[in-house]
């Protein structure tokens, strides 16, 4: 079975960079395959890309070796077993809670008897080879998000949920759920006090931590803080902060 690099990069003790697709397009996803990423990750929750586009978008990463994941758009069984039966090879699920939400996730992700995972690896059985599903049980990876008060109390819990892989930071619901309101690359207190608190415990308890950043100074940050799956913006992002910056450069200079 194709091997998960993801996994291999954690187990050499490197970091993982990760792009987020938020264009629901083949050709887009090719060229984020293509810049320099060790995953990419297929955005559900929040990005247009639905099941229609992911296939297409997964056979453009698939010109490469970047590893393809995908964020969930719920804690829904159904989705992320469309989505492992497509491909991917890591599922990010937002909105973990407590130990029961992980449970339930992890267990959508796994086959019998470690999960409840129905059979029917359709384009899997394609991508990872035909030994997949004796194998996907190891090689999928599993990133609960942890976005919410209640996650941050019942954070143990979460983390002791026997087939979790990873916890994945979303600042942005995070900062809503403690009063600070959403956005990227968190300077608060509260919210600097938390992320090392969610980084420190997965690290010391064998798991990996990842977040999600909005620059790649942010993210160098978070990398000497212990984080070892780090996302820097995402490809509509890129696209309009590039062309912008052009834009701009040759307005100025236009003869008036
Ligand atoms: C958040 O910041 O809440 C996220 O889910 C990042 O995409
Ligand atoms: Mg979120």
């Amino acid at each position: 079975m194709r091997e998960n690099r993801v996994r291999s990069i954690w187990r050499g003790g490197g970091v993982v960079l990760n792009g987020w697709l938020h264009v629901p397009s083949s050709f887009s996803a090719e060229v984020m395959a293509h810049a320099g990423w060790d995953s990419l990750t297929i955005d559900l929750q929040h990005g247009p890309p639905d099941m229609g586009s992911v296939i297409p978008m997964l056979q453009a990463i698939s010109t490469t070796d970047v590893v393809p994941f995908a964020r969930a758009n719920w804690n829904d069984p159904g989705t992320i077993m469309k989505l492992l039966d497509a491909g991917c090879y890591g599922v990010i699920c937002p909105m973990i809670e407590g130990r029961e939400d992980a449970e339930a996730f992890v267990g959508a992700c796994r086959y019998p008897p470690d999960g409840y995972r129905s059979y029917g690896p359709f384009r899997a059985n394609l991508y990872g080879g035909p030994d997949y599903a004796g194998g996907a049980n190891d090689a999928v990876v599993t990133m609960a998000m942890i976005e919410t008060k209640e996650a941050l109390e019942d954070l143990d819990g979460i983390l002791d949920v026997p087939g979790l892989d990873a916890v994945f930071v979303g600042p942005s619901d995070l900062g809503q759920a403690l009063g600070h309101g959403p956005g990227m690359d968190r300077e608060e207190p509260e919210m600097v006090e938390a992320i090392g608190r969610i980084v420190g415990s997965a690290r010391k308890k064998g798991l990996a931590a990842g977040i999600f950043t909005g620059s790649t100074e942010y993210a160098g940050r978070m990398i000497d803080e212990g984080f070892n799956f780090v996302n820097v913006s995402s490809d509509a992002r890129l696209m309009a902060d590039g062309a912008a910056a052009a834009a701009s450069v040759l307005r100025d200079r236009r003869p008036s």
